[in-house]
């Protein structure tokens, strides 16, 4: 680690094939730090099981989701890239933090709630507990900057506060981290539904673009977006489902939101959701085949996961025996 960077932790849940949103939300941006920062990157595994998973599907969708990091770009050589399950010290630090987490600070948590609604048949302590678990990931890096999607904002601050209260607590400790959210594409909406995030694990599989869609179902899902009722392409809170399309349009391309009003101006919604799917399309297509060549090779990914559980840990339990120290328990001599 260079002690002159700073130091950058993020992590996706292995919940599913993910998605447009979270490709555009969190991993390109994770790929532009790459050369600016320490980057240590998770599949929160852990995380995966505060709702029911099918245990050979969470195993296979963690070795989908590190290929995908690869195909994208995240090289294992130039950062540390783990399974959060390896390292046992997030779930040892989650303990300590648990006991000075308050109930009320994780009930009124808007994705707790959200998801106490979607899985209302299994609101158990975990799916409480999941900003704790966040928590415990950040800090033990000592990270200074998470990048992370619009809707983990909240988690950040109770990662914040956790932070504190402990320094304040116990003396200086952890440092307290900055969330990094990008200004356009934190926040890719539902493709059923602009009110709602585009979401991996929406029942409706026309809601969102996942990275293992091919050209055709790519296209086929942007021509059936949900789109306002005029037909100007125009960027308006008014009109959420046309300026979702176009942010979604103008962070593939690159192209800004002025100069693609201006480009599709008298063009129809039609001809506009093709532009978006061929685009898509592009930026997808060679990911998805660069992924699929990796899958094949899970001797390739253990070692991976092996050297980025061995760099971890060093890391991690570092900061965890000082924390034990620090509130008091006694020192285990080897
Ligand atoms: P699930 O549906 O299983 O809850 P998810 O699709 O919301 O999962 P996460 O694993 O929770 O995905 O999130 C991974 C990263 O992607 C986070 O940084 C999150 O902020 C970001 N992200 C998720 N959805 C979106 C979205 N619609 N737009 C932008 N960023 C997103
Ligand atoms: N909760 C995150 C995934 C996640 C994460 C983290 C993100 C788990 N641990 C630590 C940033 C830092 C999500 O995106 N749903």
């Amino acid at each position: 680690m260079n002690e002159e960077k700073k130091t950058l932790f993020s992590a996706i849940q292995p919940s599913g094939i993910i998605t447009l949103g979270n490709y555009i939300g969190a991993i390109r941006n994770w790929k532009d730090l790459m050369d600016k920062c320490n980057c240590i990157y998770a599949l929160a595994d852990l995380h995966t099981l505060t709702v029911k998973q099918v245990p050979a599907q969470l195993r296979s969708n963690t070795y989908e989701l590190a290929a995908i990091y690869i195909a994208s770009g995240i090289d294992p050589e130039k950062c540390i890239f783990f399974v959060q399950s390896h390292v046992g010290a997030h779930a040892e630090l989650t303990w300590i933090l648990n006991t000075m987490t308050y109930p009320g600070e994780l009930s009124r948590m808007t994705q707790f709630k959200d998801k106490s609604r979607s899985h209302a048949d299994n609101v158990n302590m975990g799916l409480m507990d999941y900003p704790v678990l966040m928590a415990s990931d950040i800090l033990l890096y000592n990270a200074d900057l998470v990048p992370v999607g619009q809707d983990q904002k909240q988690h950040l601050e109770i990662t914040r506060d956790l932070a504190i209260r402990f320094n304040n607590r116990y003396s200086e400790t952890f440092t307290v981290p900055e969330p990094y959210i990008s200004s356009v594409g934190a926040k890719i909406s539902s493709l059923q539904d602009p009110e709602k995030k585009m979401s991996k694990s929406d029942p409706n599989v026309n809601a969102f673009i996942s990275l293992n869609d091919d050209r055709d179902t790519i296209i086929r899902k942007f021509k059936r977006a949900v789109t306002d009722s005029d037909n100007e392409i125009v960027f308006s809170e008014e009109k959420p489902g046309i300026s979702n399309l176009i942010t979604i349009y103008s962070t593939v391309t690159g192209k800004s939101i002025e100069s693609i009003e201006q480009e599709f101006e008298g063009v129809g919604y039609g001809d506009f959701k093709i532009a978006v799917g061929e685009s898509v399309a592009d930026l997808i297509d060679p990911i998805r085949e660069e992924k699929n060549k990796i899958l094949k090779d899970k001797a390739y990914l253990d070692s991976v996961f092996k050297r980025g559980a061995e760099q971890a840990e060093r890391i991690a339990y570092r900061t965890l025996s000082k924390v034990y120290r620090k509130v008091g328990l006694v020192e285990r001599k080897h």
